[in-house]
């Protein structure tokens, strides 16, 4: 049995929850309460160093990362595919997942919002222009990524949702929680919708999860 780790908010958590839901597979919910510092705990860090969520743990594996975990799940449950047979595209699909998952996701993570109030006195108004910069930002080359690939379709690249989805639709949930404006953004919008369509995504949204709060 897969124990999952995670929390509620967590877009990387959700991602993973996003494929779980896709490939039918069921686990064990471990909800580590991010705001109270629970990731932070001894206990847990020794699960995970870096005092983050996700963490997933199957018969003596622990694994970190979500795109880690989303690679390795793909990979020991192959259907439905996250990724595709051509390699090129695969290429293609790897590199939208990591604007989100390395270049958009980290600067808006709850540990630098934190630091950036600690450390530089900067208040919710100032955090929220923050992140509205950095996901705006981010999903704008994500909005080009998928105008200019010949495969983008209903989904982000092609007519079955895969890795490139999974990663888009829980930052377009940060994203309105931080008030980002996605009205220049068609492709983005669409493809939330016709993913949140998916009984796969809908029921893998934050407010649908044990742990879920206002
Ligand atoms: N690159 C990591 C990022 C993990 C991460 O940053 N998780 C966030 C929640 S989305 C977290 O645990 N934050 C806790 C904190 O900032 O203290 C992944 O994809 O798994």
């Amino acid at each position: 049995m897969i124990t999952f780790h995670g929390y509620f908010r967590s877009s990387s958590a959700h991602r993973c929850r996003i494929a779980f839901n896709l490939k039918g597979l069921e686990y064990d919910f471990v909800p580590v309460h991010l705001r109270d510092g629970v990731q932070k705990s001894e206990a847990y860090r020794a699960k995970n160093p870096q005092a983050l969520v996700p963490t997933l743990e199957v018969g003596g594996l622990t694994l970190t990362q979500s795109l880690a975990i989303l690679e390795w799940l793909d990979e020991t449950y192959p259907e439905p595919p996250l990724l595709p047979a051509d390699r090129n595209l695969r290429a293609r699909i790897r590199a939208f997942a990591q604007v989100i998952a390395c270049d958009i996701h980290p600067l808006q993570n709850l540990r630098v919002l934190q630091y950036l109030g600690a450390t530089f006195g900067a208040d919710q108004a100032a955090k929220d222009a923050w992140c509205q910069r950095w996901i705006g930002d981010g999903l704008a080359a994500c909005e080009d990524l998928m105008a200019r690939d010949p495969a983008h379709g209903t989904y982000a690249f092609g007519e079955a949702p895969g890795l490139a989805d999974i990663c888009l639709v829980p930052q377009v949930f940060s994203a309105r929680r931080f008030g980002v404006d996605l009205t220049a953004l068609p492709r983005v919008r669409a493809v939330f919708e016709a993913c949140m369509d998916l009984a796969a995504f809908a029921d893998a949204a934050p407010a649908k999860q044990p742990d879920a709060e206002d």
